[in-house]
């Protein structure tokens, strides 16, 4: 494969700064050599130049940095797009609002190629307010409602082709806000929250949703969000929320993403380089990468994904 890493320095999503220094972080902790390493070619496409849209509004005044974010989304829509014609995108954020662009871009190729799009959230957080419902009035916490073509985004355009909520999964959740639990409620999305999968475990959960994608022969957009992880092995995040996955568990649904074959684009999103331990968090997220992308201590026979 050819991974294309496009670096989408934004912070401003939120209201700690520093998660702009994400695809720096990524670049000093390895990410490039650890690709290549396991057999892939490596694109290094810089960070997305912004222009931010000072025109953009909205009436919740809650809502902070549209421009930016808006600036961020148009300009991570076309670069994901572009990038999905030659290989494989790698999005090094910045915080999780660059994924009102990524996702955009994955949605715009999947309709252009005729197949259906799947989108995978790995998050401690739903991410489902729209700029109307958010009271913290970070826009972070708006991807996955953009996604499924809700009201509220005017600035931002409209989503390129909506992802019906039966293609989206959350995975590991913990912490939703009322307005978002509200939404939820009337939407068909796959919420495996943290009490599924301590019931369940990873795998079942998992190999269900990779076998819906099978059998519509989909694209899988991953938008992995730090605080997935537990705060105790990923402390570099602004939003930790105790009793996330741990690290055995991330690697599990990384080996079983990479068996499927099935995920085209990737989000790494919300890693705060200032609020690291000596580069631990971004060192586990290149590992992640990793096994994502092939990384194993031995080779097992390979499971299909047939959708049977
Ligand atoms: C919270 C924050 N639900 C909000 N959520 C996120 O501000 O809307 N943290 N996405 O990562
Ligand atoms: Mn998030
Ligand atoms: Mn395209
Ligand atoms: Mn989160």
């Amino acid at each position: 494969k050819t991974c294309i890493l496009i670096g989408a320095a934004i912070d401003e999503g939120q209201r700690r700064p520093g998660c702009l220094m994400g695809p720096a972080a990524y670049r000093v902790a390895g990410l490039p050599q650890a690709l290549q390493e396991l057999g892939h070619g490596v694109e290094d496409r810089g960070d997305v130049a912004v222009v931010p849209d000072h025109d953009a509004q909205c009436p919740n005044p809650a809502v902070h940095s549209l421009a930016e974010v808006v600036g961020m989304a148009n300009a991570l829509r076309k670069a994901t797009d572009e990038a999905l014609d030659a290989g494989f995108p790698i999005i090094m954020g910045g915080d999780h609002s660059l994924a009102l662009g990524s996702v955009a871009g994955a949605a715009a190729h999947a309709a252009a190629k005729g197949k259906p799009l799947f989108l995978l959230w790995l998050d401690a957080h739903s991410d489902f307010h729209t700029p109307l419902t958010t009271t913290s009035g970070n826009l972070h916490g708006t991807p996955v409602a953009y996604c499924t073509g809700r009201d509220g985004f005017d600035a931002f355009g409209p989503f390129p082709a909506p992802i019906p909520p039966e293609n989206i999964c959350l995975f590991g959740i913990r912490s939703v806000d009322p307005a978002e639990h509200a939404a939820l409620l009337n939407h068909d999305i796959e919420i495996n929250d943290m009490r599924v999968l301590d019931e369940h475990g990873i795998v079942k959960p998992l190999r269900d949703f990779l076998n819906k994608v099978a059998a519509a022969g989909g694209m899988l957009h991953v938008s992995l969000d730090v605080d997935f992880l537990d705060p105790s092995i990923a402390p570099a995040v602004g939003t930790t929320v105790p009793g996330g996955t741990t690290i055995r568990e991330a690697h599990l649904v990384m080996e079983l993403l990479h068996e499927s074959a099935l995920v085209t684009s990737l989000d790494l999103v919300e890693l705060n380089p200032f609020l690291d331990d000596r580069g631990r968090t971004a060192r586990l997220m290149v590992d992640l990468v990793a096994s994502l992308m092939g990384r194993k201590v031995f080779d097992r026979p390979t499971r299909s994904y047939s959708g049977a």
